[in-house]
């Protein structure tokens, strides 16, 4: 088969999906409309023009402006029913997606409709549609770890509805120490941990991540290329590596899709995996990430398709007997 089809067909796991960033502008203006929030743009159009991002900030500022039409938990549900039909059609069998409940509860909405709203869709994707879902919680960096803990506190009521935690939003400044009290009792509830890393911040917060808060993957990770002895242990340790291509060059991390380091981080033994990160605001869901980022890097073939799709699962936190199946 060509390797384009090999790429579409190829069952593969989504480890790195922040929800709030499948929200299609469409969606955000019925939504806001349903809702009766008003938002700074005329039109659906209007909206797509400013995704032209420079760096993470000027991305988030938009994200987080997009996500405050999302009120009831319908929203919730609607949102992450529609990445469902997406991923399934790039036929993802398993899909663990972040959400930011701090980003809904600062504006009043309870953290009861947030996970209440998510967890349903996940349901609904198992039961009709095949997928194997799971809930992460992201704590957003640029807040205090008071509010984090706050956060936690609001969320251990619905234990059972999320897997693990991250961490995410604007890096830079925020570094990985400023959470470990944070982390230390996400551990000991048992939760599974990862945190970005390494997107546009330095090696020392990757290293951070993995020894201060006990980060089982870590998110981006990209500048790991950069520090020999990280690169050593990261192979060693089989950690995953949730690598978003299409990300990387909207928010100007590479320059090019020619010059992204996947293929270099595959072939010094990483677990690296694609992923699409926010694919309403980045041009394209997981298998766009696959197909763009294969046509951009000829040194990529369908060995690296294969170990890709098989890293997505190895990675994943399913369990063991069903990881075993999808290997
Ligand atoms: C994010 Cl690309 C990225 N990086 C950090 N935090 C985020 N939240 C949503 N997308
Ligand atoms: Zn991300």
């Amino acid at each position: 088969a060509r390797l384009p089809d090999v790429l579409r067909g190829m069952p593969k796991a989504e480890l790195h999906m922040h929800i709030e960033g499948s929200l299609e502008p469409e969606l955000i203006f019925q939504l806001a409309q349903r809702n009766g929030v008003s938002i700074p743009y005329a039109s659906v159009e209007d909206l797509r023009r400013a995704y032209a991002f420079t760096d993470l900030q000027s991305f988030l500022d938009i994200y987080y402006a997009g996500a405050s039409v999302l009120l009831q938990e319908q929203d919730f549900y609607d949102m992450a029913w529609a990445y469902f039909e997406r991923a399934a059609a790039d036929q993802v069998s398993r899909a663990e997606l972040f959400f930011d409940p701090q980003t809904h509860t600062a504006r009043g909405v309870s953290m009861d409709t947030v996970i209440t709203g998510l967890h349903r869709a996940c349901a609904d994707a198992e039961q009709k549609l095949g997928i194997s879902a799971a809930l992460i919680l992201c704590f957003l960096r640029h807040l205090s770890e008071e509010d984090g803990l706050a956060t936690l506190e609001a969320a251990l009521p619905y234990r059972d509805q999320f897997i693990g935690v991250g961490l995410d939003s604007s890096e830079v400044g925020h570094p990985p120490e400023k959470f470990t009290r944070l982390f230390a009792r996400c551990r000991e509830q048992g939760l599974r941990i990862v945190a970005h890393a390494g997107e546009e911040g330095p090696p020392a917060y990757v290293w951070g991540a993995l020894d201060l808060l006990g980060a089982e993957r870590i998110d981006h990770g990209v500048q790991s290329v950069h520090d020999a002895a990280l690169m050593t242990r990261l192979a060693k340790e089989r950690v995953p590596l949730t690598v978003c291509p299409l990300s990387n060059l909207k928010l100007c991390v590479f320059p090019t899709l020619a010059q992204h380091n996947l293929g270099a981080l595959l072939d010094a033994g990483l677990c690296a995996t694609v992923n699409s990160d926010d694919p309403a605001y980045f041009g394209g869901y997981v298998n766009e990430n696959y197909l763009q980022t294969f046509a951009a890097l000829p040194a990529l073939h369908a060995g690296h398709a294969y170990t890709l799709a098989r890293n997505s699962f190895e990675g994943s936190f399913m369990d063991e007997a069903a990881k075993q199946r999808e290997i």
